[in-house]
């Protein structure tokens, strides 16, 4: 595989988000964000640890710009935090958070690299939460002053958008589960969490447009392939429920303009849609986005199974408590997340066929591996590179086969804090050392670099 297999004008970049690399939590007025809060929950995070230094990017970014450079990608995702823009959510922008976003964007720009930001990358104002959070109507209308203010003040560095980050996760892992801020298990709510977020989509897409006339505006959902594990009418329902509660409860809303009716009807909340979900909002939820993005990890194999016991652990999938996910013995990153490329082509087809004319962008997928050094002193992050290469290819089908899809970001530039995981997981193409937040490109970095410059080398090991 070379790039030059590749459609000559295909964006390919790194991406990131704000609280998992940027540390400096206390500087320059920015506020808490629901992160802070819930890293602080005894249990909540794997090693116990919070992103107050992370990988202290806002003050090495310099550094960090400089090695996207080393790579040669055209595109750098990051995300703003919220809480520097309005500490509590409300009000004018502070200009220290504006400047940093700034210097930023301008400084990708002098190396050519072009920036996209996401407004939204689960960095929710602590003060915002105090007031109900995205189980409220409001948020949505702070979230689209926030977005005006923001697109006010860069929109002339960066014109590149995307509203929200997986919605999904902030709102399953988020309400239902509770593995995520806000940490709650309520799993009812989750999906009102989800038209608030999607709400807030659309009004921050209108402040978006009304702020410039070259905004480039799409938003950006995680979705899975899903298979049934056998053929019984169990697992083909099992299949289904979780393609609905994971795809198309947000691609339907975006794309379509309605919720699919099969998983409202699952998680037994038609009722509170009917009388909350207005024809206004979804109008507004489905305005004409300029591109979809989407992050694309895995697969999902699905069985009927049985009601979990009372006092199991709460489910991200409320209503289909008695579904099983299945191991198919595929090898798995350290995620445990099943390595299945094509499935990436499932996903972009699915996306498609609601909207032909759509630009797809897959903005996010990478893997998880464990670092060691080898006899030459280079970091071997095992078999991420192979990983890397088989999803550009998977990204090359997809375009061979007439898709429209634009771009790729790896996931992620650098290792960083891995949300629940802390720590304890690396996605970087980049080793960071957290000790002496020194940076090391790993192996698959090289290959990286060598594949941008249509230098490919024969070998990925
Ligand atoms: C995405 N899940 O998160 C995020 O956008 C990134 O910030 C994150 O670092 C990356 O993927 C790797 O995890 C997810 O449990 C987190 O299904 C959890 C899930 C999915 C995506």
């Amino acid at each position: 595989m070379r790039r030059s297999d590749l459609p000559e004008d295909f964006v390919v970049g790194t991406a990131t988000a704000s609280y998992q690399i940027e540390g400096a939590t206390r500087e320059d007025g920015r506020g808490e964000s629901i992160w802070d809060t819930f890293a602080r929950v005894p249990g909540a995070i794997a090693d116990g640890s919070t992103g107050d230094v992370a990988d202290d990017h806002y003050h090495r970014w310099a550094e960090d710009v400089r090695l996207m450079s080393d790579l040669g990608v055209d595109a750098y995702r990051f995300s703003i935090a919220w809480p520097r823009i309005q500490p509590d959510g409300t009000g004018a922008p502070l200009k220290a958070g504006i400047d940093f976003y700034r210097r930023l964007a301008e400084g990708l720009r002098e190396r050519g690299i072009t920036p996209w930001a996401t407004l939204y990358h689960w960095d929710l104002p602590q003060a915002l939460e105090d007031r109900g959070g995205w189980l409220q109507r409001d948020t949505a209308m702070r979230f689209a002053d926030y977005a005006a203010q923001v697109a006010d003040r860069l929109g002339d560095v960066v014109t590149d958008w995307i509203t929200l980050n997986e919605p999904w996760c902030s709102a399953f892992l988020g309400y239902a589960s509770g593995h995520h801020a806000p940490g709650r298990t309520l799993g009812s709510t989750a999906s009102h969490a989800a038209h608030h977020l999607l709400l807030g989509h659309g009004h921050a897409l209108e402040a978006l447009r009304a702020s410039s006339s070259t905004a480039r505006v799409g938003t950006t959902l995680n979705l899975y392939s899903v298979q049934p594990a056998g053929d019984s009418d169990g697992d083909a329902d099992a299949a289904r429920r979780i393609d609905g509660l994971s795809n198309r409860l947000f691609l339907d809303p975006v794309l379509r303009g309605s919720y699919p009716a099969d998983v409202l009807d699952d998680l037994g909340e038609t009722a509170w849609f009917a009388e909350n979900a207005t024809d206004d909002d979804l109008r507004r939820i489905s305005a004409p986005i300029d591109f979809l993005g989407i992050n694309y990890y895995s697969r999902h194999t699905v069985a009927s199974g049985s009601t979990p016991a009372a006092g199991a652990p709460a489910s991200a999938y409320p209503g289909s408590e008695h579904v099983r996910f299945v191991r198919t013995g595929a090898p798995v990153t350290e995620m445990g997340w099943e390595i299945h490329p094509d499935g990436m082509v499932d996903v972009l087809r699915q996306a498609h066929e609601l909207a032909p004319e759509l630009p797809l962008y897959i903005t996010e997928n990478g893997a998880a591996y464990p670092d060691r050094v080898d006899e030459d002193g280079v970091i071997d992050d095992g078999a991420r590179t192979e990983y890397l290469e088989a999803h550009f290819e998977a990204a090359r089908d997809a375009v061979a086969e007439g898709l429209p899809l634009r771009g790729y970001f790896i996931w992620s530039l650098m290792d960083n804090w891995e949300w629940a995981w802390g720590y304890s997981r690396r996605f970087g193409l980049v080793h960071v050392d957290y000790r002496t937040q020194k940076r090391t490109p790993k192996r698959s970095a090289r290959w990286v670099a060598d594949f941008l410059r249509d230098a490919v080398p024969a070998s990925r090991g």
